[in-house]
């Protein structure tokens, strides 16, 4: 059973975000690997990137999604009812508390392209949503470092809200890169299985992939009930408190053995 530790809960607490670098096992990995992989083969990920004009395609730089992933994905839909996951959780927020989005970016090798700077709350655009009441669990598909342009996040940028604009060199993404001073920045260097758990309010990029091996990262966000926005069409299953059914409400099925089923299934030839 994975908690994390007093120390890391007061850090989450303290400057708005805190590391698990050991999270997920290798088994956890290869399952999500060769998820990833079966959807990378099925076309379901797209370059988000553009030229300046906010709509030209580039092909000289990509920044794959998928964005909802659920709908996609029986395996990835069953990973916030792995307990684990929802316990960690549980130590950041208050429940009740519901899964309010997941997406997939990969970097493709030499040629992948960041995410610009945001607060995560920009997107979700609930008027009265408090960034506090949000957690965003970034995993690392694979080893990240800076040369593969890991996560970086400001510590303490989550006490409040930045003007965001359209950054034009996405499809719809917005940025508040104007107004972040990079120095203050710190890199999310972890090996594949590690996890960043961050408040919505904290400000984060990621850099371009100039490696020679493609990187992923699965961000799963998760927000107390009375604060979900319903910006994006989503259903939103409740993870803990007295509604929380393990999917059964939300998907007509218990998904909580899902998981480690699939994990149990999976080749070990992909760890
Ligand atoms: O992996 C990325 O490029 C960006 C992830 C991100 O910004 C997020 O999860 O909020």
């Amino acid at each position: 059973m994975y908690l994390l530790s007093q120390k890391q809960v007061q850090q989450f607490q303290d400057e708005g975000y805190c590391l698990a670098p050991d999270f997920f096992s290798d088994e956890d990995i290869a399952l999500m690997r060769a998820e990833l992989q079966r959807l990378r083969d099925d076309q379901l990920l797209f370059n988000k990137c553009t030229k300046d004009d906010g709509s030209t395609p580039t092909t000289d730089r990509i920044n794959l999604q998928i964005c909802p992933l659920t709908p996609h994905s029986d395996i990835f839909r069953s990973l916030p009812f792995y307990k684990p996951v929802g316990d960690a959780i549980g130590q950041l927020i208050s429940a009740p508390f519901v899964q309010q989005l997941d997406q997939i970016f990969v970097k493709p090798a030499g040629i992948g392209y960041g995410t610009n700077w945001h607060q995560d709350n920009a997107y979700f655009q609930s008027a009265q949503i408090e960034p506090h009441r949000g957690v965003g669990m970034w995993i690392a598909i694979d080893d990240t470092n800076v040369n593969n342009g890991t996560m970086r996040l400001i510590p303490n940028s989550h006490k409040g809200m930045k003007e965001h604009k359209r950054d034009l060199h996405s499809d719809h993404f917005i940025t508040c890169a104007d107004s972040v001073d990079e120095s203050l920045a710190v890199p999310v260097e972890v090996e594949a299985g590690g996890v960043a758990f961050f408040n919505f309010g904290i400000v984060h990029c990621t850099k371009d992939n100039n490696s020679d091996q493609d990187r992923a990262g699965l961000a799963l966000h998760f927000c107390e009930c009375d604060v979900v926005s319903e910006h994006h069409p989503y259903t939103h299953p409740f993870i803990r408190g007295d509604e929380a059914s393990d999917g059964l409400r939300e998907f007509g099925r218990d998904l909580s053995a899902d998981w480690l089923n699939a994990r149990n299934k999976c080749s070990p030839a992909l760890i």
